[in-house]
This record gives C-alpha cells, sequence and structure tokens, in this order.
C-alpha cells in the first residue's frame, strides 16, 4: 500500500522552486459565520475595497482584519451560516522600496503598513533568482541541510527590496539512489579506514534538487524570524495571554492574507487534498508550504479552519470541539486515501504561539521531526480535545509554556511586565 502511494507520488508534482506570491484585498462578499457572528470583514475593510490597489489601503485592511479577528472571537457559530466566499480581484505585484537593514528599524506605523502591503503581496510575477544579492546568511542547519537567506532584488530605480530564502536539500528517494549510483560523476576518496571509507559524490544535476521557498517581499518580521537567536521559555497564565499578548499579536502579527487566499481559493486551490466546506465546522487541508509532495518521509500537511474567529489555541472552548473533531477525523481519512499514510503515523498538532493567528492544525509524518514538533510548542490535537471534555474553559485557565526568540518584541513585554 505504501509502496503504491509511493508510486503514484514519484509520478507526481516534482517542483524544486515555489515562487507563489498571493493577491487579493478584502473579499468582495464578507463571508459571515453563523446567525451570531460578525461578518469577517467590517465596515472599514468594505470601505476600503474601493481603492484597494493602494499600497496604505492594503496596509489599513490588514489591521482592519485584525479587527475583525477579535471583534468575532466573542461571537458564536450558529447554524445555518453564510459559507465564506469572496472574490477581489488580484492587485498588480508592487515593487516597494525598502530601506536596507543597515537603516535601523522603520518606526512602527510604517514597518505595520509594510508587513501589511508585504504579506499581501499578489501573484503572478516569476521572482528573479538570478539577481538576488545575497545580504546574509540569517541561518544554516547542517542537520536539516538548510540555509536561510537574506537576499536583496534591485528595482528599476535601484531600491532594494528585501527577501527571504529558504534553500532546502530535498530528502532521498528510494527510487532515485540506484540511478544516483550508476550516473555519478567523478568520486573522491575523502578518508579511509580498515574497512570505512568516505567519498565525495557530485550527482548529475536531475538528481540535486533543492527546495526553495521564497518570501518576497520579505518584511523585517520575516528576517527576525529565520535569524538565528537565543532562545527563552515564558510561561504565560490567562491574565498574561489577556493583558500582554492578546494586545500584542492585535498590533504586530502577521498577515494572515495567505490563508484567506486559501479558504476563499484565490491560490493554491489546485492543491486541496480535502474540505469540509461548513462555516463554523469546516476546513481546508492542503501541503504544508515546508513540504515539496515528493516523498512521504516529509509529510507535512495544515488544516485552516474555515471561521475567521478563532485566533489560537487559546480561543478554544468546547464549543469547537465539533470542529476539532473534523478536522482530526476527516484530515486523517483523506492523507489516509491520498497519500496511504495511517492516522497512527500522522503527529497532528497545534503551535502555541504559532507565526499566525487563524486556527490551523499540522499534520506531519510521525518519523519526521518537523520543525515546532517540540514539546514547548507543539500541543497534539487529541489532547486538546480531551483537555476541552474535561473542562470547557481549559485553555483559559491554564499557563502555558512557550519560547521566544532573544529580541522578539513579546519578549520584552513579557521582561516589562517582571514575567520573565
Ligand atoms: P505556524 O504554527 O503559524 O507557524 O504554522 P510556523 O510557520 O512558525 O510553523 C504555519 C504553517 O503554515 C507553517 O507550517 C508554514 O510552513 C505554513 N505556511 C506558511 N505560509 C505563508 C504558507 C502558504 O502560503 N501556503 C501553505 N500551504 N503553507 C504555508
Amino acid at each position: 500500500m505504501r509502496r503504491n502511494a509511493r508510486l503514484i507520488f514519484n509520478s507526481c508534482l516534482r517542483v524544486g522552486f515555489f515562487f507563489l506570491f498571493f493577491g487579493g484585498g478584502p473579499s468582495k462578499e464578507p463571508g459571515l459565520c453563523g446567525g451570531g457572528c460578525l461578518p469577517h470583514t467590517p465596515q472599514r475593510g468594505l470601505r476600503l475595497r474601493e481603492n484597494h490597489w493602494s499600497q496604505a489601503a492594503r496596509a489599513r485592511y490588514g489591521h482592519a482584519a485584525t479587527e475583525a479577528v477579535t471583534l468575532g472571537a466573542a461571537r458564536r457559530c450558529g447554524s445555518g451560516a453564510l459559507r465564506p466566499h469572496g472574490g477581489a480581484v488580484p492587485a498588480p505585484f508592487p515593487r516597494r522600496p525598502r530601506a536596507a537593514m543597515a537603516d535601523g528599524p522603520a518606526p512602527k506605523r510604517r514597518r505595520e503598513e509594510e508587513e501589511a502591503a508585504a504579506e499581501a503581496a499578489p501573484g503572478g510575477s516569476p521572482f528573479p533568482l538570478g539577481s538576488v544579492r545575497l545580504r546574509r546568511l540569517l541561518r544554516d542547519s547542517a542537520r536539516e541541510k538548510a540555509a536561510f537567506v537574506h537576499g536583496q532584488v534591485s528595482g528599476p530605480a535601484g531600491e532594494e527590496t528585501d527577501a527571504v530564502l529558504i534553500l532546502e536539500k530535498t530528502p532521498f528517494r528510494e527510487e532515485e539512489i540506484e540511478e544516483l549510483l550508476r550516473r555519478h560523476g567523478k568520486l573522491e576518496l575523502q578518508t579511509r579506514n580498515d574497512i570505512y571509507s568516505t567519498y565525495r559524490l557530485r550527482p548529475p544535476p536531475e538528481l540535486s534538487e533543492i527546495k526553495a521557498t521564497v518570501v518576497y517581499p520579505a518584511t523585517e518580521k520575516h528576517l527576525q524570524k529565520y535569524l538565528r537567536q537565543e532562545v527563552h521559555l515564558v510561561r504565560e497564565t490567562w491574565e498574561d495571554y489577556r493583558n500582554i499578548t492578546l494586545p500584542f499579536i492585535q498590533s504586530q502579527s502577521f498577515s494572515i492574507q495567505w490563508v484567506y487566499n486559501i479558504l476563499e481559493k484565490k491560490a493554491e486551490a489546485d492543491r486541496i487534498i480535502h474540505e469540509n466546506p461548513d462555516p463554523c465546522n469546516g476546513f481546508v487541508l492542503v501541503p504544508d508550504f515546508k513540504w515539496n509532495q515528493n516523498q512521504l518521509e516529509d509529510l507535512y500537511l495544515i488544516a485552516l479552519i474555515h471561521r475567521r474567529d478563532v485566533k489560537s489555541l487559546r480561543d478554544l472552548t468546547a464549543e469547537h470541539l465539533p470542529l476539532l473533531r473534523n478536522v482530526l477525523q476527516e484530515g486523517k481519512e483523506a492523507i489516509a486515501k491520498r497519500f496511504g499514510v495511517p492516522g497512527s503515523q500522522l503527529r497532528i498538532y497545534l503551535h502555541y504561539q504559532p507565526s499566525y493567528y487563524h486556527l490551523h492544525v499540522h499534520f506531519t509524518a510521525l518519523g519526521y521531526d518537523a520543525p515546532g514538533s517540540s514539546a514547548e510548542r507543539a500541543h497534539l490535537l487529541e489532547d486538546v480535545i480531551d483537555n476541552l471534555l474535561l473542562d470547557a474553559e481549559y485553555y483559559q485557565k491554564r499557563a502555558l509554556t512557550f519560547a521566544l526568540r532573544a529580541d522578539e518584541p513579546l519578549l520584552k513585554k513579557f521582561r516589562e511586565a517582571g514575567r520573565v
């Protein structure tokens, strides 16, 4: 079964480079979530639709979206809700000049506008890989065989735009190994000792694929996310969440336009593995950006819920149990059907803190040590369900631990409050 799945798999996509840029402003028709829920796009967002081509409008829409999520969180998802959808026209690809890193941090407001505009960057144009100028290596990992690079691309007027490139050696595929051994270039002996020897082997180009993930234009926050830094553990009580974390994420979090693009089928529509269209208890399951779908060893999918009023684990109550059960059950079934991987070989979890505050669930191969699957970040979905069965407000009561990078502004907030 697994072998068959693998064979089907290998005839699938073999793309080494991901260059996806997303577009779209506010939905033409704001989705509704149940009788009592607020529209996803509040009045402010609707007004901005009129000139959503402008960068400022997109930046402001970013705030409007945050506001909608926050307000919506207080309401309940009822029956007979409308399905969220929208049809905004994609905006042109922005050529947005950015200050060089050496210029120091931009003022908060400008930075927020830049971030919202960058996250809403629409699709279509190919990424000019050949003209990327290397600024610095943000991080590399010998174990993951990956490099996180800060690059810059010059625009026509000489302005520099930041990009993050994540370059990863793709895992070996069993059926290519023989070919690799047969068709290698020169084999250079490095060391020999008794029955042990090491060689430098140069594979032919077709067998030396590198997966490249591009974030372009990248914001200061993206650069920080991939920069190697010390990390510190924070233990967040519910009061800390309310007084420190929530106000912070409302003002600072990454734009989730890419999530809305998937939910509204403006991006990655052809990659959807499964959808339950129910606006309250439904979700979309897609391959995660981290997975190139060439092999099952590093299988990685994410389930994005349709409703837009649940930011993270902290918002979950017993009300969300039907939704969570759907994600668990249908996600497992869909993965077993499509990829032949049984539920018993999947790690299914939520991140806390996530990078993107729209509830999503990670599905990874159990044998794959995925980034973010450590004890201080991953919460198994089945445990989350059990906890909510024990206590409907479990996640509004207990303290949660997570790690923050040394220069993350949230860590500074916890320090200022004397909580670290
Ligand atoms: P997270 O827990 O919010 O943060 O997970 P993390 O990125 O620090 O893990 C978000 C997940 O969404 C990650 O696994 C990302 O790889 C994935 N992801 C991010 N983006 C921008 C995209 C995207 O545009 N498409 C898809 N399919 N996955 C994405």
